[in-house]
């Protein structure tokens, strides 16, 4: 009996922590992942401010046509597409409600164009902090991206704006 017992718990501990694994490796959409992401990031703010955005190059890895309809993430209350658009020089955010990805397209969301935008956020947030967004697909597809928390001059910048300044001087 207790010898039954102890092969009762070592199963349960064996099945449980290899399932336990197996729910933190695996994201809910399974093993294909959908998209690409790249240079995925969240603008730092000041703390005062409970309002950024997300960007990132988004690829559709699959053969179909995606519709990304929208994102969630624990860290703000509500993550809405939005397209920046210029019109008599000033700026202001048009919701997107449907983004439809071509198969293999890359889609930008960048500052002064598409973005996420990431609204009352849930806990301070800090330049290194990782936020968890869900994608959210047409007919119940999801992805989970990780973004990290950047400031905005560091994530703008060119490759070639880390040169110094002697190569600007040779380089006239
Ligand atoms: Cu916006």
């Amino acid at each position: 009996m207790y010898n039954k017992l102890t092969l009762f718990f070592l199963l349960v501990s064996y099945f449980c922590s290899s399932s336990w694994l197996y729910a933190e490796t695996t994201s809910p959409v399974g093993d294909t992942p959908l998209v690409q992401i790249e240079n995925g990031w969240v603008r730092a703010v000041p703390p005062q401010l409970t309002l950024t955005a997300a960007y990132m190059q988004l690829k559709n890895l699959t053969q179909q046509k995606l519709i990304l309809v929208g994102a969630s993430t624990p860290a703000f209350a509500k993550a809405e597409m939005h397209q920046t658009v210029f019109e008599d020089n000033m700026a202001r955010m048009v919701p997107v409600e449907k983004l439809v990805i071509s198969p293999q397209e890359v889609v930008m969301f960048k500052p002064k164009s598409l973005h996420f935008m990431l609204i009352d956020r849930q806990q301070p947030l800090q330049v290194g902090d990782t936020v968890t967004l869900t994608l959210q697909f047409e007919g119940n597809k999801t992805q989970i991206v990780k973004l990290e928390v950047k400031e905005n001059n560091e994530a703008e910048d060119t490759p070639h704006q880390h040169s110094s300044p002697d190569s600007h001087d040779s380089a006239k």
